[in-house]
């Protein structure tokens, strides 16, 4: 196969060995983030599509997912940086329940690359956790992620537990994940709430949100 398909391949079969080296060689034609997006995305797509039609089973999945990470890893070092910091300061966590974490990750990476501190508290994490944590690090924006359909609904529950304790304009909050639709968050999420709720599409629809609200 040629580099970029043997690329995506590699997504969709978990396979490892020699991913460094191909990632070497593709770099000399691409910038890392376009490896990213129009390779190694394309091939968690179809990992979705196959998982979601049950042509796939969920330990493959997972090995998908580990050879994604270490691709994403390889390929960090390589990406143009505004290491200046100092743009603002957001909390990012995937929502209670919900372990999926590379959309997350890749945000966190396009953030910090792009001038903002991130501070990354993981997976599974309770709103108690996510303001804890924007109260301890002073964040200027609150970030949820989330994949599973239920997450949506955690989401709105994380949105009604700011309002009854008063924070909800204390913390803009950035909502993304494969779950979420613009729909839901402009027509469910924005009356109900007392502050600021913004749908990122994507990592890049992330930055220029934070961007935004920072100006
Ligand atoms: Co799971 N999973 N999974 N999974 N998984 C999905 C989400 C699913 C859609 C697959 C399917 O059925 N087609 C489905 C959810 C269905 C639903 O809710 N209706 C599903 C399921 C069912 C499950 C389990 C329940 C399976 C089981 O146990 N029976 C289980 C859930 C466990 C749990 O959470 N409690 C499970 C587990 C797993 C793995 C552990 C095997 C693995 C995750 C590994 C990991 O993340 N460390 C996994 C994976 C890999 C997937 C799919 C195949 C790929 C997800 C992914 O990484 N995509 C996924 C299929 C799909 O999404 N269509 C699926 C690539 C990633 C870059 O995209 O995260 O969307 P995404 O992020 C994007 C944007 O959404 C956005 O920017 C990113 C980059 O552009 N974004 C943000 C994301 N977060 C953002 C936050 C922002 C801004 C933008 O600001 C804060």
């Amino acid at each position: 196969l040629p580099l970029f398909e043997r690329l995506e391949k590699r997504i969709v079969d978990g396979e490892r060995n020699g991913l460094e080296d191909d990632l070497d060689a593709a770099m000399q034609e691409k910038k890392p983030l376009e490896i990213v997006n129009d390779n190694l995305l394309a091939g968690m797509k179809v990992v979705g599509d196959l998982f979601g039609s049950g042509q796939m089973q969920l330990p493959f999945v997972l090995q998908s997912a580990e050879v994604m990470k270490a691709a994403v890893a390889h390929l960090e070092p390589h990406m143009d940086k505004d290491d200046s910091g100092g743009k603002g300061k957001i909390v990012l966590a995937t929502v209670k329940g919900d372990v999926h974490d590379i959309g997350k990750n890749l945000v966190d990476i396009i953030l910090s690359n792009n001038g903002y501190d991130v501070v990354n508290i993981g997976i599974k994490q309770p709103i108690t956790a996510i303001l804890d944590a924007a109260e301890e690090n002073k964040a200027d924006v609150i970030g949820m992620s989330g994949l599973l359909v239920k997450s949506t609904v955690i989401m709105k529950e994380n949105l009604e537990e700011m309002n009854s304790r008063g924070v909800g304009e204390k913390w803009p909050v950035m909502l993304g994940g494969a779950a979420l639709t613009r729909g839901f968050v402009e027509n469910d999420l924005t009356d109900m709430f007392t502050g600021e709720v913004n749908y990122a599409k994507d990592a890049f629809d992330g930055l220029r949100l934070m961007d935004n609200i920072m100006t």
